[in-house]
């Protein structure tokens, strides 16, 4: 697993404890619900810290305001009965709790830092509506039907159907990159949306995974077909992320263009990721972040291989970065891109002298 979280701020550890301590689910209880509603309030108020956490850490007020409205659009189904204005009402008692927290345990410039990232929250949370909108919008286009048929098969449970409609979509001539990244990759994040309005529950999220898992290993035999450039990458997830299809995919995509991959997949640690680039000397390192809680783990990496490895080039990409108000120039990566594909074009660019 990654770093230890709050391995370096301690406070934020006991933040957390006394957060989940104290929550206010008599407000719950006085507006009629019992123990779903209030076993869901628990487990997602427990992310609170840890968003809190990277967004104080990065400097970055947009990492906590997206989670608030993420936090209040999950919310809201679950208490459709609920006037909007008193879920609104029940995330800003949230919000004082963990302010009562922060005041008895920090001090001084770091108490007045997160006092003002909680005023930030509790902004986002009084002006909070539901968009039923993505951050970033599905990219359906060109492949909507390939898509819908795609996850009526998963919505269906039928991973025969579901891996041969991928196998067919393969003989009809779709690029691979298309079907990985337009279809199945935003097919899964459509699964996200489903899951977010809670018309589907994590073992769907889970069975969807592994047969998209399924479907994606009969391109294999293509992906590994194509003429070989001599270069190699490495690609992992930070943190304890379990998101692990973007490094796969980025992994997957890199390889069909030739170069060779060397996937570490979910939670990577500092530690064998250091030792997988002593091995092998990638040329570049690709690192994946969906959940940004993690990015804080992934900028600790960055600067630790940029200061063993100065000249391994390093690229970043995932759904957390779009929690980010600015990349460039505050971290020290070589690039930043939104969709694997785009990185294996730069990094073609980048090392065109040597392919
Ligand atoms: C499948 C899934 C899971 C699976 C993951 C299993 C696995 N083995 O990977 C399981 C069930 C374990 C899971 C767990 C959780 N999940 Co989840 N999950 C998803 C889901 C539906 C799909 C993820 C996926 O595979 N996407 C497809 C890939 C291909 O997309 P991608 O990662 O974005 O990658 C593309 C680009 O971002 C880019 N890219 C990615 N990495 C890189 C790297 C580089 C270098 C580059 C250049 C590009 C690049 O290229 C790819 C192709 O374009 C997403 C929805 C979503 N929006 O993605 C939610 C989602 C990420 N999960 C979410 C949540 C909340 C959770 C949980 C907390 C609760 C839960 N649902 O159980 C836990 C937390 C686990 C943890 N500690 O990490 C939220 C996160 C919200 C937020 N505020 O950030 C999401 C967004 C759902 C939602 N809409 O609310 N999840």
């Amino acid at each position: 697993m990654g770093l230890l979280k709050f391995e370096s701020e301690p406070e934020f550890g006991k933040l957390a404890e006394y957060v989940s301590a104290c929550q206010p689910c008599g407000a719950l209880e006085a507006e009629g619900y019992c123990a779903p509603e209030k076993r869901l309030f628990r487990e997602y108020t427990g992310f609170t810290v840890d968003f809190l956490y990277a967004s104080v850490q990065l400097d970055d007020k947009k990492i906590f305001e997206d989670y608030v409205l993420w936090f209040y659009e999950l919310l809201c189904p679950v208490m459709a009965d609920m006037p909007k204005h008193r879920v609104r009402a029940l995330l800003l008692s949230h919000f004082s709790v963990v302010e009562n927290g922060a005041e008895q345990i920090f001090a001084g410039a770091g108490l007045k830092k997160l006092k003002r990232f909680i005023g930030y929250g509790k902004r986002a949370a009084a002006d909070a509506e539901v968009t039923g909108k993505s951050p970033e919008p599905l990219r359906y286009g060109k492949y909507e039907k390939e898509r819908q048929r795609y996850l009526d098969a998963l919505m269906r449970s039928d991973t025969k159907s579901a891996v041969a409609v991928a196998a067919e979509f393969l003989q009809t001539g779709i690029p691979v990159e298309d079907i990985l990244v337009e279809i199945l990759g935003e097919t899964m994040r459509g699964v996200g949306e489903l899951w977010h309005s809670h018309q589907i529950s994590v073992d769907m999220e889970h069975y969807c995974t592994s047969t998209t898992q399924l479907a994606s290993a009969q391109l294999y035999p293509v992906i590994f077909r194509q003429r070989r450039k001599k270069k190699k990458v490495l690609a992992a997830c930070v943190g304890s992320e379990l998101h692990e299809m973007g490094a796969r995919m980025t992994a997957d995509l890199f390889e069909y263009n030739g170069w060779d991959s060397i996937y570490l997949g979910a939670g990577a640690d500092i530690s064998y990721v250091l030792k997988q680039i002593q091995d092998h000397r990638p040329d570049l390192a690709a690192f994946s972040v969906t959940m940004p809680q993690y990015l804080v783990q992934c900028q600790e990496m960055v600067d630790r291989l940029k200061a063993c490895y100065p000249d391994l080039k390093i690229a970043v990409g995932g759904n957390a970065f779009q929690s980010l108000s600015k990349i460039q120039g505050n971290w020290r990566i070589d690039v930043y891109a939104r969709d694997a594909r785009e990185l294996v074009r730069w990094a073609d660019d980048t090392f065109a002298d040597e392919i």
